[in-house]
């Protein structure tokens, strides 16, 4: 492996850089105008800051809905934040995450957000808030620096604490040197935002300000696109490795991890109107033993900067080098980079799932209880007072808190006596335990999209909730209320709630529109394919039922309903489904 700080990316010279190259190029290491304009009182930046922003975990948005209000305004406008924080693995502390609730009351919309990847957002956020706001994260000893952008991201892994088996420990331990690793060493997100804002001086990392920047891994232009990492085990795909740029699942016997197969180029963003574009599941590349982990992440990355396309951002993901290259010439020039080849695949694979909801021995004399929060979003409305409950739990227990990648917590460290003190505490405030809500809305999950998700086509979030509670009844009716299948809504096809690779996949299509996609399953091993296009909000249930009724119907005993698609197809299930619906509107 090189140290060396790479100056141009081998790929793409010859083809124009795109404008976001053309911004990185010029950043000197993701600095451009951020300083400048952060201080200039204007409500936003321009749009190489917007750009480069994103690399500081920050996105310029407005509250879309608010639009019309402000007709006539000078701005139509309102501009205001999202800002991501990482969090590796999802594991963070009672404190940290009292303290980004408080941040989310005091200068955000009085909500935060739990991500599909572990990590925790905030919206509503105004300019001047940005820094004081990335203070306090810093004090907490946390980071938004990376957590979007043309870098690694928030790197996943299973969070559940299960110390009976020494093998969770190490793949957490690992992810950690993996996620400092894989960070930026630029010191510009200390310059930018952490000056002492009384005496003036900087919280550098890594040195003065004398010294030069050096980012050994990425070289001043970064990388081609984002890059996401997950670690898996076989028996437990609860990071959805698959849909990530690259993946490692444990292979391991008897407690002791023996390595891990390495997987690249997963990514489930698409451009429906852009044919070169499309949704794919990683490829198994080869096999590492523990001690190479950094080795082959480092090559991996490498080979990405150096031949990802950086003249169009549509195709400049892994999995686009990867279709251009070809899986054996990608391998051999990962091998290049990594200095030896890569042993063939253990035949370790996927063939379990779990969400870690409920309450569960930690193998330690301690308990963690997994709490299901509906769409990640933590909130306080009307008599549902999920905000207030999570603060008494955090401050009168103080457990560690643990993300799921399915937008949910898992509180940790409990002692058994503690069951009833969080049962009652969520009654007390109108929010239900794990154990009282269906199976069919534990196992679904919404993107934010609108009102602040600049690309939402159509709601998400806020309309999930809804048609589950139209779902549940008819679910109960057929028999299938201790069926788990996931069933994932996104506002747009850039699929950030991963709709692809689910039971169910409802992707916005236009306002109120929606694709419906079948015949993934809850393994996560599978693409699903599209059963019905351009489908009204109002008729997603009935459409829902028709399938499910031609699951009872016809499943074979024990197959789960993405199996079931995938084997009897989504034409037949479409014919048998749309009979079955002619009939009940018949005798309707
Ligand atoms: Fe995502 C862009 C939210 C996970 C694929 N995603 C966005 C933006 C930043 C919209 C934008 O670019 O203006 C969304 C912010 C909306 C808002 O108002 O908050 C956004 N993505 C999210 C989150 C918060 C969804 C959630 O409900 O939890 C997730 C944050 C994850 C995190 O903590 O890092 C989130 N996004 C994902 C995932 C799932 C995953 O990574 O496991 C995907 C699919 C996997 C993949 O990357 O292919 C995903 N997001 C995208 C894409 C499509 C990328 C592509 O290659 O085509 C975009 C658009 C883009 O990058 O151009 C996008
Ligand atoms: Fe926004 Fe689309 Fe992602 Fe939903 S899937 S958060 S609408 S970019």
């Amino acid at each position: 492996m090189s140290d060396d700080q790479p100056t141009s990316p081998a790929a793409g010279a010859a083809a124009k850089p795109t404008a976001v190259e053309v911004a990185k190029t010029a950043s000197n290491f993701l600095r451009g105008d951020i300083a400048r304009e952060l201080a200039d009182g204007a409500p936003g930046f321009g749009k190489g800051s917007i750009q480069l922003l994103k690399n500081h975990g920050t996105y310029q948005q407005d509250d879309r809905e608010a639009r019309k209000a402000r007709e006539g305004a000078k701005s139509a406008r309102e501009i205001s934040f999202m800002i991501r924080t990482c969090v590796p693995g999802g594991k963070l502390t009672a404190a940290q995450l009292l303290a980004a609730l408080d941040l989310g009351d005091a200068v955000g919309n009085g909500t935060i957000r739990l991500t599909t990847r572990q990590s925790i957002q905030h919206h509503g956020v105004v300019k001047g808030d940005l820094k004081p706001f990335m203070q306090r994260i810093h004090d907490i000893q946390m980071s938004t620096l990376a957590a979007c952008g043309d870098v690694e991201r928030n790197i996943m892994c299973c969070p559940a604490p299960l110390h009976n088996n020494p093998v969770r420990d190490e793949m957490q331990a690992t992810l950690d040197r993996l996620a400092q690793h894989l960070a930026p060493r630029t010191r510009a997100y200390y310059e930018i935002w952490l000056t002492d804002p009384d005496t003036g001086e900087k919280t550098l990392a890594g040195g003065t300000s004398a010294d030069k920047d050096v980012e050994p891994i990425y070289g001043p232009t970064y990388l081609p696109r984002k890059f996401k990492t997950a670690f898996a085990l076989p028996e437990d795909n609860c990071t959805d490795v698959y849909a990530n740029d690259l993946g490692f699942i444990v292979v391991h016997e008897n407690g002791k991890i023996l390595g891990y197969n390495v997987l690249a180029g997963g990514g489930m963003g698409v451009t429906p109107s852009a044919a070169k574009t499309f949704p794919a599941l990683a490829k198994r590349l080869g096999f590492v033993p523990p001690e190479d982990v950094l080795a082959i992440a480092e090559a991996i990355v490498k080979v990405q900067r150096d031949f990802g396309n950086r003249s169009d951002r549509k195709t400049a993901r892994l999995k686009y080098t990867i279709h251009t290259m070809g899986l054996d010439a990608f391998r051999a020039k990962v091998e290049e980079y990594f200095g030896k080849p890569l042993a063939p695949c253990h035949p370790a694979d996927i063939h379990g799932f779990d969400d870690h909801i409920g309450w569960h021995d930690q193998g330690d004399r301690n308990y963690f209880y997994g709490f299901n929060v509906e769409n990640g979003r933590v909130h306080d409305t009307g008599t549902f007072r999920l905000k207030t409950a999570l603060r008494r739990i955090l401050h009168d227990l103080k457990p560690g808190v643990r993300i799921t990648a399915h937008q949910s917590l898992l509180f940790t460290g409990l002692a058994v006596t503690d069951r009833e003190r969080i049962t009652k505490i969520l009654h007390d405030h109108g929010v239900k335990t794990s154990e009282e809500i269906s199976t069919l809305r534990r196992w679904s999950m919404a993107c934010v999209a609108l009102p602040t998700c600049g690309l939402a086509v159509a709601e998400s979030e806020r309309v999930l909730p809804g048609l589950i509670d139209s779902l549940e009844p008819e679910v109960a009716k057929l028999g299938l209320s201790n069926d788990a299948f996931t069933v994932r809504m996104t506002g747009c096809p850039n699929a950030c709630a991963r709709p692809y690779n689910s039971d169910i996949g409802i992707v916005g299509r236009t306002l109120g529109k929606y694709t419906i996609f079948l015949g993934g399953r809850l393994l996560g091993d599978r693409l699903n394919e599209q059963y019905k296009d351009v489908v009204p909000f109002e008729n997603l249930a009935q459409e829902i039922t028709a399938v499910l009724a031609c699951f009872k119907a016809e499943r074979k005993p024990g197959e789960t309903l993405g199996d079931f698609c995938h084997r009897k197809g989504v034409d037949g299930v479409r014919s048998w489904a749309d009979q079955w619906l002619a009939g009940s509107r018949g005798h309707g």
